[in-house]
C-alpha cells in the first residue's frame, strides 16, 4: 500500500505529480510506473465518471498517490472521491475560510467532521472498515485551491482553519480572476502566486501548484514549492504525436 500523501508532504521531497483525465486506467497504471509520485485525477474538468475514477485508482502502482480534484466543494462527492479509494481530496476554488472549513468538515470522519461512513473500496469493501475509519482522519489529504483573487485577500483566515494539509495554487483560473485569462507569466498573477507561497511558508502551510512548462519544475522546488503538476496525460500525448508530425513536415 502507498505511503500517506499526508506523510509524504512532511518530508522534505519534492513531489512530482500530473493530471489525470482520460478514463482508461491504463493511463494511470503508464504514468505511475514511470514514477509519478502522486497523480491529480481531475472530475472538474472531464468526462471521468466515479468508476472511472475507481479504475484509475485501482490501476496506480508503487508508491504513488491517486488524489482526486472534485468537481465542486459538496459534501457528496468529497465521500464519493474518498469511499473510492483516493488519497486525498483536491478542492476547487476555495475563496473564504467557511468555504475551508466545509471541505475539511466533510473530508474527516466525526468527531472532527462530518463525513458520511460507507462501506466501498477505500474500505476494502468492509474487510478492513474499523482499520480504515480509525486512520482516515490522519491519512487523508485535504488539498484546497486557491485560484481567485478573492482566496489570496481571504487567505490568513483561511490558512488559519484546521485541517487543511496543503494549498494547491491555480494559475489559470487565478489569471482569470485578475482579468488576464491565461498569460499567468503576467506580474499581476506573479506577485498573487508569490502572496500565497510566502503566506503558506509563514504557516507551514505545504504549497502546490499546475504548470504546463517541465522546463519551471526547477524553480518551483527551488521557490519552495512541494507539490507540483505538470501537464496532463492528453498533453504528454498530443505534444509527442505533433513532434513527430512536424518533424515529418520539416524533413
Ligand atoms: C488552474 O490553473 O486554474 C488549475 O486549476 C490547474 O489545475
Amino acid at each position: 500500500s502507498q505511503t500517506p500523501f499526508t506523510q509524504k508532504l512532511r518530508e522534505a521531497r519534492p513531489l512530482l505529480g500530473t493530471l489525470i483525465s482520460l478514463s482508461a486506467p491504463e493511463v494511470s497504471e503508464m504514468l505511475s510506473l514511470a514514477g509519478f509520485d502522486w497523480l491529480f485525477i481531475d472530475m472538474e474538468h472531464s468526462t471521468l465518471a466515479p468508476a472511472d475514477v475507481q479504475r484509475h485508482l485501482q490501476a496506480i502502482r508503487g508508491d504513488c498517490n491517486g488524489l482526486v480534484r472534485v468537481a465542486e466543494n459538496n459534501p457528496v462527492l468529497i465521500q464519493q472521491a474518498l469511499d473510492l479509494g483516493a488519497d486525498g481530496v483536491i478542492i476547487p476554488a476555495v475563496s473564504t475560510a467557511q468555504e475551508a472549513r466545509q471541505a475539511v468538515q466533510w473530508a474527516n470522519y466525526p468527531p472532527t467532521g462530518n463525513r458520511s461512513v460507507g462501506i466501498g473500496r477505500a474500505q476494502e469493501y468492509g474487510l478492513t472498515f474499523a482499520d480504515y475509519v480509525a486512520n482516515a482522519n490522519d491519512t487523508v489529504a485535504v488539498i484546497i485551491q486557491v485560484e481567485h483573487i478573492d482566496a489570496v485577500h481571504n487567505l490568513n483566515e483561511i490558512l488559519a482553519v484546521p485541517g487543511i494539509d496543503g494549498v494547491f495554487i491555480g494559475p489559470y483560473d487565478l489569471s482569470g480572476s485578475l482579468n488576464h485569462l491565461g498569460d499567468v507569466h503576467h506580474p499581476d498573477v506573479q506577485a498573487a502566486i508569490q502572496t500565497v507561497k510566502t503566506s503558506c511558508a509563514n504557516r507551514h502551510v505545504p504549497v502546490g501548484i499546475f504548470t504546463r512548462q517541465p522546463d519551471a519544475i526547477a524553480a518551483e522546488i527551488a521557490s519552495g514549492t512541494r507539490f507540483i503538476a505538470v501537464g496532463t496525460d492528453a498533453s504528454f500525448i498530443w505534444q509527442s504525436g505533433k513532434a513527430i508530425v512536424d518533424r515529418f513536415r520539416d524533413a
